[in-house]
This record gives structure tokens, C-alpha cells and sequence, in this order.
């Protein structure tokens, strides 16, 4: 699923909520009472997702004003850009399948921590430790699970920062707390996810392909986290030369 704001999308989980749904056309009721009666049933999903477009705003608005703070200090903005995202209905459906968990939406809500997806995309690696401190230490965020993918990437190669948090929503009547993940990168990780993300869905292609593609792939994860290495510590000159450096090791 691409990382953009996006609506949740009709699907097979439609089709799932359709299946489960009485036969209609078997009940003596009209065009109009039927839509209206599709309306109410499809409201609680509706709800269900506002909540984490809710949560994606406040989280999204948090790394726009940590963006704007930090050039206040002469340095220049951290972030390049924010990209975010509903999972998909198949994705969720997909993933509680895999992971046998039932389908409600409270399986949904207790179970698929990715519901609401922030990626937040830097140039440089100290950035985003930075940017995560900063944005952990905010008192109204609860972080769930810390997964470093940067100083322990995946054995694909794969590297980022993600945090499951939750995040208060403030509804007319009620406050409730919406778990997001946050995935912190930079360029070089982003442009190598997304090259590997499509190569994971390409299933037509002979084992032998997709095997030297991954073996490809490894070798430009690793040379890409050089590249950040080096480029960190071009900067880190920079500053020094300047002397704007904020001292900020990586963990
Ligand atoms: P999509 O299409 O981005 O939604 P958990 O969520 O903890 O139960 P999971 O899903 O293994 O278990 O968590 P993990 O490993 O932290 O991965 C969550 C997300 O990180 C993935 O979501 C991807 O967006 C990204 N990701 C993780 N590993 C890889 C990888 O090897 N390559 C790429 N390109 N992205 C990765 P989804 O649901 O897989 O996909």
C-alpha cells in the first residue's frame, strides 16, 4: 500500500462485510431502505477508520512543528518530507489471516498495530534518532514497541526506525487513544524500501530471478547505508566549520 493519505478502499473486505450481511433481496424493503440500511451497517467501519485518519493528523502535525523548531537553531529543516497512510482493507485482511486473529474490528484494534501508517523521511541517520527523542518525549505519546531496523536491519537489508505509539484523539465526547506506527528513514532507506517492496508483491517471477534480485538488493542496502554513514559525517564537517553542530550520537 503506497504511503499517501488515502480513503480506505473497497475491496474484499467489503466483500467479506457484504457476504455476512442478510440477503436483501429476500426481505420486502425498497431501493432506499436498502442504502439506508447499508449506511448504518457500514457506519461503525466508517467511525472506525476516522479515528486513525484522526490520529494521523496529530501525529503528522507533531514532526511538521519539530520541522519548524529545529531551523529555528540555524540548522536546516530535518525533514524532506511526511508520507502517510490507511492500510488497506486486503492488507488488514491478509495480516489477520497470517496472523489467525478474528475479523472484528476490535482483532482489528487490539491486533494490526499498522492500521495508521506515518513515514517520516530525513536525510541524515542523526536526524532521525533526534527527531524520535523529541517526538517521545512529548507527554501526551505512549510508545508501545521500538523496533530499530537501522542499528539491527532486517537480514534483506532492510532499515528504519518504527515506533507503535498511541496518540489521544479528541472526539465531541470522548478522548480516545489511536495506535500508529511511525516509520523514521532516510532518502537512501526509502528509495531502497520501496524498490524492494515491489520486487516482495512480484510473484510471476522465476525463483532463480527473484533470488538474484534479492541478492542485488542486499548489496545496495549496504552500500546505501555507507553512503548515509558518510554522508552524516560530511555534515557533521560542515557544522563543525560552521559551528552550528548539535552533538547527538547514534545510539
Ligand atoms: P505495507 O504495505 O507497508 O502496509 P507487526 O506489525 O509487528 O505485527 P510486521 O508487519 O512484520 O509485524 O512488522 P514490521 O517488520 O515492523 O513491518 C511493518 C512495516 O514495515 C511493513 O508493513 C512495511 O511497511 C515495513 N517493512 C518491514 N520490513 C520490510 C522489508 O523487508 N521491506 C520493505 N520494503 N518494507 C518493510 P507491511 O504490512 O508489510 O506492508
Amino acid at each position: 500500500m503506497d504511503y499517501l493519505i488515502s480513503q480506505p478502499q473497497s475491496g474484499s473486505f467489503n466483500t467479506e462485510i457484504m457476504r455476512q450481511m442478510p440477503d436483501f433481496t429476500e426481505i420486502d424493503i425498497t431501493e432506499t431502505e436498502f442504502i439506508d440500511l447499508l449506511e448504518v451497517s457500514m457506519m461503525p467501519i466508517q467511525q472506525f477508520f476516522t479515528y486513525y485518519k484522526c490520529a494521523i493528523m496529530e501525529i503528522e502535525t507533531k514532526f511538521k512543528v519539530l520541522n519548524e523548531q529545529f531551523s529555528l537553531n540555524g540548522e536546516s529543516n530535518p525533514i524532506e518530507f511526511i508520507q502517510s497512510r490507511i492500510k488497506s482493507y486486503g492488507s488488514i485482511l491478509r495480516k489477520l489471516h497470517t496472523k489467525n486473529i478474528p475479523r472484528s474490528l476490535d482483532g482489528i484494534e487490539s491486533n494490526i498495530h499498522d492500521v495508521a501508517g506515518i513515514r517520516v523521511v530525513c536525510s541524515f541517520v542523526q536526524d532521525i534518532y533526534r527527531l524520535a527523542d523529541c517526538f517521545l518525549q512529548q507527554d501526551d505519546i505512549t510508545l508501545l514497541e521500538r523496533k530499530d531496523y537501522i542499528q539491527n536491519p532486517k537480514p534483506n537489508g532492510y532499515r528504519s526506525l518504527h515506533l507503535i505509539v498511541a496518540v489521544p484523539i479528541f472526539l465531541e465526547n470522548e478522548k480516545r487513544l489511536v495506535k500508529v506506527e511511525v516509520q523514521l528513514r532516510t532518502i537512501a532507506m526509502d528509495f531502497w524500501a520501496s524498490l524492494e517492496h515491489k520486487l516482495r508483491y512480484k510473484k510471476n517471477l522465476p525463483a532463480e530471478t527473484q533470488e538474484m534480485l534479492a541478492s542485488d538488493l542486499k548489496m545496495c542496502a549496504d552500500e546505501s547505508s555507507r553512503w548515509d554513514a558518510k554522508m552524516q559525517e560530511i555534515r557533521n564537517q560542515i557544522q563543525d566549520a560552521d559551528g552550528v553542530r548539535t552533538a547527538y550520537p547514534i545510539e
